[in-house]
């Protein structure tokens, strides 16, 4: 039987700060319509998908930063999103501010979840590389404070059997990271979703500006190849209150190739076929982890213990 899956990549155009949650979940729900007039088994939503992108924004009132954060999943808000998805038989993916409590102690992070075609909760991943800084910038015409908001995740980078496959998932920036494609290299991945919002504009490193979509597109076909899987990467694109976001959401084979991107800045499905099975021909040869990869001759105590090694060492 072939494991041929459906993958919708819905990705957003801006959202206002002022947009209110039932109307943006009015916005992946006519999406959602579309996948499934494609046939789609699952839909893959951006990065922090429900509101604008706060942490551009310093606050400091905790009740102000908390209206940006979901305390369950889903709610009133987000129910007829996964009401319609159960009735219509397709998975999703959808990435969240999260607000949780465990022990007495609250806790902020930057989360995706992923439902199967039966409504049912198949995996849930909290952003381990969280990017920008926490304090007040003021050189930025922007800020970046994810590293104020949320706390790093706790939850690793597992890898679900579920519809039929081998998924995983990454939040923005981990998709920059090698060791995110790695380790559920090592799982046997055959699908990382993954939702962003990147800034074409990085104020700390300007004269990179002018390859945010080649390193975009770079490190998420790197990802897939080197590890050889799919990889569906989805943007929040256009200009969000004055800052622009870059779209070009893909979705990309075990070769490497790009299979299907947006072409606009806006609200727009794309949808390709992902053989699952096409990743076992490259598991099985040039990667195949088993016969030819040799950690224990790379000489790296880096990968063990985090530690450079000595100059010599
Ligand atoms: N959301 C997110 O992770 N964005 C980062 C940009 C960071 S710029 C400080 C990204 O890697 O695209």
């Amino acid at each position: 039987m072939s494991r041929k899956l459906i993958v919708g990549a819905a990705q957003l155009g801006p959202i206002a700060r002022e947009e209110s949650r039932q109307s943006v979940v009015a916005r992946l729900l006519e999406m959602l319509r579309e996948a499934h007039s494609h046939k789609c088994d699952v839909v893959v939503f951006p990065e922090l998908a429900l509101t604008s992108f706060f942490p551009r924004w310093f606050m400091e009132d905790q009740d102000e930063i908390d209206a940006y954060f979901e305390r369950e999943m889903p709610n009133p808000a987000t129910q007829p999103l996964f009401d319609e998805a159960k009735e219509k038989g397709i998975g999703f993916y959808l990435g969240y501010a999260e607000l949780s409590q465990s022990d007495g102690v609250t806790h902020r992070h930057n989360t995706s979840i992923l439902i199967d075609k039966s409504g049912k909760l198949a995996g849930k991943y909290r952003k381990i590389h969280l990017p920008g800084h926490a304090e007040y910038e003021s050189y930025r015409p922007f800020q970046h404070l994810e590293k104020r908001y949320f706390e790093v995740g706790d939850l690793g980078f597992p890898v679900w059997r579920t519809m039929d496959g081998n998924m995983g998932m990454c939040i923005c920036n981990d998709r920059r990271w090698p060791e995110t494609y790695r380790v559920m290299g090592l799982q046997d991945v055959e699908l990382v979703l993954c939702g962003y919002n990147s800034p074409t504009h990085n104020p700390p490193a300007p004269q990179h500006d002018h390859l945010t979509s080649f390193h975009n597109h770079l490190s998420m076909q790197a990802g897939a190849y080197q590890n050889a899987t799919w990889v569906v990467g989805v943007a929040k694109a256009g200009c969000e209150e004055g800052c622009d976001l870059l779209g070009q959401s893909s979705i990309i084979a075990p070769s490497g190739e790009i299979v299907a991107m947006t072409t606009t800045l806006e609200d727009e499905l794309i949808v390709a076929t992902c053989d699952l099975d096409l990743c076992k021909s490259y598991k099985d040869t040039w990667f195949a982890f088993e016969k030819h990869r040799r950690p224990e001759h790379y000489g790296l105590i880096v990968e063990r213990t985090g530690a450079i090694p000595p100059e010599g060492g």
